[in-house]
C-alpha cells in the first residue's frame, strides 16, 4: 500500500517537472489582434445616395435618395428620399420613408439630392424632381413639424425651375438644393450642375428673397454644400466627372470664394460623390457615397459612408481618408 503511494507520488512529481520544462520553453500564448470592424458602408440592406444630414437635439438625422435601379439597368431609377437617425453616428435607425416625388404633384421623377434644415421648430426639405410641365430639373420645397416627417409640398409649386437660370444652356443646371443659415440668421439656398448658383430666402423659407446669382468655381459639376467653422464659410462641391470633392473658402456666405484644392478623391466604383459636412459631438464628419457594396453596388447603386472631416491649424481642410473601417461611436 505504502509502495503504491510512494509510486503515484514519484509518477506526479514527473509529469509535474516535465510540465514545467514545456512551459519554460513554449513561446508563450500568441496575442490576439483586436477584430476589426467595418462600419461602411453605414447602411447595407438599401441603396442610398446623396446624403444630407441634420444635427438636431443630440441626434443626427441622415437623409438620402433610395437608388432603386435594378442590376439590369444603369440609369438612375430613384422615387422617394429615405430618412435614418442615430445619437452615435454609428448604429442607424430607419424611419417610414418621409418622402416620395408623387408628395409634389407637379414633379413627374427622380428624387436626386435634397437637403433638410431646421427653423423655427419646423423642418424643411429641399429636392431635386423633375418637373412634370416645365422642362428640366426643378428643386421643391417639403415641410413638417418634425425631422422624420411626413414632410408636405410647402408651396404647391417649384421653387426652382429651369426657365429662372441662365447661366448655362441646360436641362440639369437645378439639381443639388443645399441650404445654409447664418449666424445673421439670413438664408442662402446654394444649387447647381456646371453653374453654380445662390439666392438668399426668406424667412418663410419658401420663397426667393433676391436676385439668383452665379459663383465662380473652378471645375464645378454639381453637389455643392456649405458649412460655417469659426470665421470660416466653406463651400465644398463635386468637381470633374468621374466626381471628386473640392472645395473653396470664404469670409462670408455671399462670397467670394477662394478655391482650395480637393477634400475627397475619387470614391470606390461610383462615377459621382456627394458630401454632406456635419460637426457632431465635438468631432467634425464627411458623408459621403460609393459603390462599394458587393456584388451589386455601382454608380446607379450607390452607398452611403462616413469618415471623420480633419482641419490644418491654418483652417484648411485635410483630404477625407476613405476607409471601409468608418467612424468610432461618437460619446
Ligand atoms: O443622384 C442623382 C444625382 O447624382 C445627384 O443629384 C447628383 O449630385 C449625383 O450624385
Amino acid at each position: 500500500m505504502i509502495k503504491n503511494s510512494l509510486l503515484i507520488l514519484l509518477l506526479g512529481v514527473v509529469v509535474f517537472l516535465a510540465a514545467c520544462q514545456k512551459e519554460k520553453s513554449s513561446p508563450g500564448p500568441t496575442p490576439t489582434s483586436p477584430s476589426v470592424v467595418y462600419r461602411n458602408p453605414i447602411i447595407k440592406d438599401k441603396f442610398t445616395a446623396d446624403p444630407a444630414a441634420l444635427v438636431h437635439n443630440g441626434t443626427v438625422y441622415l437623409y438620402a435618395g433610395h437608388d432603386e435601379a435594378p442590376v439590369s439597368q444603369e440609369q438612375y431609377i430613384m422615387n422617394e428620399w429615405l430618412c435614418y437617425s442615430s445619437t452615435d453616428m454609428v448604429t442607424w435607425t430607419e424611419h417610414p420613408v418621409p418622402l416620395r416625388v408623387t408628395d409634389f404633384t407637379w414633379a413627374r421623377a427622380d428624387a436626386w439630392a435634397s437637403q433638410v434644415v431646421e427653423r423655427n421648430g419646423k423642418f424643411y426639405w429641399y429636392a431635386t424632381v423633375d418637373h412634370a410641365t416645365i422642362p428640366g430639373k426643378s428643386i421643391g420645397v417639403a415641410v413638417s413639424d418634425s425631422p422624420t416627417g411626413p414632410f408636405k409640398d410647402a408651396r404647391g409649386s417649384a421653387l426652382i425651375t429651369n426657365d429662372m437660370t441662365q447661366a448655362v444652356n441646360s436641362f440639369f443646371d437645378d439639381i443639388d438644393p443645399t441650404v445654409f443659415i447664418d449666424d445673421s440668421r439670413q438664408a442662402y439656398l446654394y444649387w447647381g450642375n456646371t453653374a453654380c448658383y445662390y439666392a438668399r430666402l426668406k424667412e418663410n423659407m419658401t420663397e426667393l428673397d433676391g436676385p439668383i446669382q452665379t459663383i465662380s468655381l473652378p471645375a464645378f459639376t454639381e453637389a455643392p454644400w456649405v458649412h460655417k467653422r469659426g470665421e470660416w464659410y466653406y463651400l465644398s462641391y463635386a468637381t470633374g466627372f468621374p466626381e471628386r470633392i473640392a472645395y473653396a473658402m470664404s469670409r462670408s456666405p455671399e462670397g467670394p470664394w477662394e478655391y482650395q484644392g480637393i477634400l475627397n478623391e475619387l470614391p470606390v466604383n461610383s462615377n459621382t460623390n456627394h458630401q454632406a459636412i456635419i460637426e457632431f459631438k465635438g468631432k467634425w464628419y464627411s458623408i459621403y457615397h460609393n459603390g462599394a457594396i458587393s456584388p451589386n453596388g455601382g454608380s446607379f447603386r450607390r452607398s452611403v459612408s462616413v469618415d471623420y472631416l480633419n482641419y490644418n491649424t491654418d483652417h484648411t481642410l485635410q483630404k477625407v481618408v476613405m476607409t471601409s473601417k468608418g467612424v468610432e461611436p461618437a460619446l
